[in-house]
């Protein structure tokens, strides 16, 4: 089962080729290749690993960079007027992209504002989950293995189980988009999205072990790029989700880099708010 829900995910990523030639900021834009492992002290099945780069709008045509990482790229803030370098345009403390969500106007301040505390570290604040009427407790609010703040950027629907659809028609369901981390909104793709690798799996000392390796991670040039790393696990409804998140902050880099996922990078939900920053 395992090795199934795995490799139906797996699968379409290990078989894209290298990126395709193409015009553009891709090529002068680094490339990180992540590695790590995480043991964890359960019996629970791994049902879900993807990683996203919370500097990078999820990829049409080619990467658009995400300054201030509030799920809109630079580009398209600049369409709207926002401030591609505020998260927040306005400072009612919501974000432009979930002020757009919840129907408000982002270059307008409105009640109810927003406080920074974001109980689930899902990279929704409480209060925004309460606009767009998430459950604040919970990085997985539908239970689909995409977190909140993951499927409000991609633009798949956080409070509907919907991964398994393909909302934009293009054969590619949006649980493989999230892990390309392309637009799930829009059937053109470069077709060059990041790609996971699960090198190795097995218990030891009664844990669970996992080591994986996510290539082709474009990273938002001349800046620290933000990355999460999310695993969930199958569990019985009844004992609460289980999931573990690594946040990474990459320094700036000129080319290809390799990182590794320091063992203390590792969080349960519920404490990653105040580790994430
Ligand atoms: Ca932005
Ligand atoms: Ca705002
Ligand atoms: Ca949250
Ligand atoms: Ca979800």
């Amino acid at each position: 089962m395992v090795r199934r829900l795995l490799t139906s995910g797996f699968a379409l990523l290990v078989a894209c080729g290298p990126p395709p030639p193409g015009p553009g900021a891709a090529h002068r834009a680094p490339v990180a290749r992540v590695s790590g492992a995480l043991c964890i002290d359960a019996t629970d099945r791994l049902r879900n690993l993807l990683l996203t780069n919370l500097n990078l709008a999820p990829i049409r045509r080619e990467p658009e960079f995400d300054s201030d990482a509030d799920g809109l790229g630079d580009e398209r803030e600049g369409e709207l007027g926002t401030d591609a370098a505020k998260r927040d345009s306005d400072g009612d403390g919501c974000s432009d992209l979930v002020e757009l969500r919840a129907g408000r106007d982002p270059l307008q301040a409105e009640q109810p504002a927003c406080g920074a505390m974001d109980s689930d570290g899902d990279e929704l604040r409480d209060d925004e989950e309460g606009l767009l009427g998430l459950d604040p407790a919970v990085l997985d609010t539908d239970g689909d293995d995409l977190p909140d703040g993951l499927e409000v950027v991609l633009g798949t629907d956080p409070a509907r189980a919907d991964a398994d659809a393909d909302m934009d028609g293009d054969g590619s369901r949006n649980r493989s988009e999230a892990l390309a981390h392309q637009d799930a909104t829009s059937a053109v793709n470069w077709g060059n999205g990041f790609r996971i690798t699960l090198m190795d799996q097995g218990t030891m000392h009664r844990q669970q072990c996992f080591q994986f390796r996510f290539t082709g991670v474009w990273l938002l040039p001349g800046a620290t790029n933000r990355l999460r790393v999310y695993l969930t696990f199958l569990r019985p409804a009844a004992e609460g989700p289980l999931a573990r998140v690594a946040c990474l902050n990459i320094p700036p880099a000129t080319g290809p880099i390799s990182v590794t996922v320091p063992a203390d990078a590792w969080w349960a939900p519920s404490q990653a708010h105040l580790h994430c920053r």
